[in-house]
């Protein structure tokens, strides 16, 4: 399997996030990746590839025109008002407010940011469209004949919605390959969410649409981020109806719920005559994660693979969470090793 990379993830660099009212170190991290591409290479599952340039088309199909322009200006705006500092939000329109746009940077960020933990940075934007500049190389990738292709990326995508960004995540890579395989002619496409968190932004940009499905797996939002999406009960509207599926489960579990709610999620996938598969790979699932209450283990990864591995389509890997910085890499490429076996 091939891995598509870019070093231009390192230009986002979060210095600190904020947690329960402490600032504290960015979870989010350069390090992360660069240990997965480590186990990559130690494996060898495959050659390194670098990334296309799509330019602004591929991310302008699955995010709002306002919303990438605000992205892609936002540093400029607000480091010209406050200097080379990263940029927080220092305001949130409220219920029935106005959402017209305002003059000043601060403000302006609480218009498209959903939460503390995504600073913008210098490099924020050309970190994030690489990122989505890799998931959709690798989609091209699969499109040429092979059968999967990961793209191990950051800034992660799954909760960037299509006029919003936070949790960590600016751009929705996942998306954007999901929407590739579509432009490429793959009539049913699904993308399963295995991230600890839910996939509130992917589940958002797809929930009006019947021709990409989306399944996600993760803690119940009542007591986990992003709390506000999430739940059982969202499955979609309009001519999407019935193609989201939510299955959150309870802090403390192990494989044995976990894979229960993946064959769940695999047998819709199956259901829904999927053509090609968007895999969205957190692995903060892990019991040794910092920020997350799951207990798998790094052999549950390698499970998790092989139960994917069992649909037999053309998959595209996004990176997406996982905080156990030292075992990332394990477990990232124990899904895909399982995955090939
Ligand atoms: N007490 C991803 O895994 N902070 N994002 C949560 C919980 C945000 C995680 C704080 C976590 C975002 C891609
Ligand atoms: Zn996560």
């Amino acid at each position: 399997m091939k891995t598509v990379y870019s070093d231009l993830h390192g230009l986002q660099h979060a210095e600190a996030e904020y947690i329960r009212g402490k600032r504290v170190a960015s979870f989010e991290m350069p390090r992360r990746v660069e240990l997965v591409l480590e186990r990559v290479r130690a494996v060898a599952l495959g050659p390194v590839v670098g990334i296309g340039d799509y330019g602004l088309e591929t991310v302008g199909k699955v995010h709002d025109a306002e919303f990438v322009t605000f992205l892609s200006t936002a540093w400029q705006a607000w480091s010209a008002e406050n200097g080379e500092i990263d940029a927080f939000p220092n305001a949130w329109p409220p219920p029935r407010a106005s959402r017209r746009a305002t003059k000043r940077p601060g403000a302006e960020l609480g218009r498209f940011c959903i939460d503390m933990s995504s600073p913008i940075m210098a490099g924020t934007w050309t970190a994030a469209k690489a990122a989505v500049d890799a998931a959709v190389t690798a989609v091209d990738i699969v499109a040429g004949g092979d059968h999967a292709a990961f793209a191990l990326c950051r800034p992660p995508g799954h909760h960037a919605g299509r006029d919003y960004f936070g949790g960590y995540c600016f751009l929705n890579n996942a998306a954007a390959a999901a929407q590739a395989f579509r432009d490429r002619g793959y009539g049913k496409v699904a993308v399963l969410d295995i991230d600890y968190h839910h996939g509130n932004g992917t589940q958002d940009i797809f929930y009006d649409r019947a021709d990409v499905l989306t399944v996600s797996i993760h803690a119940d939002p009542q007591v986990e981020y992003p709390y506000y999406s999430g739940y059982a009960e969202e499955t979609g509207e309009g001519a999407g109806a019935d193609f989201n599926l939510n299955l959150p489960l309870p802090w403390g579990t192990e494989y044995t719920g976990y894979g229960a709610a993946l064959a769940t999620g695999l047998g819709r996938i199956a259901a829904h005559g999927t053509e090609a598969l968007v895999v969205s790979l957190g692995v903060d699932t892990f019991g040794g994660d910092p920020i997350s209450h799951f207990k798998l283990v790094s052999d549950d990864f390698t499970r998790i693979g092989q139960a994917i591995g069992g649909l037999s389509l053309p998959t595209v890997f996004v990176m997406e969470g996982g905080y156990a910085v030292e075992e990332i890499g394990v477990n990232a490429v124990n899904v895909l090793s399982g995955f090939k076996a």
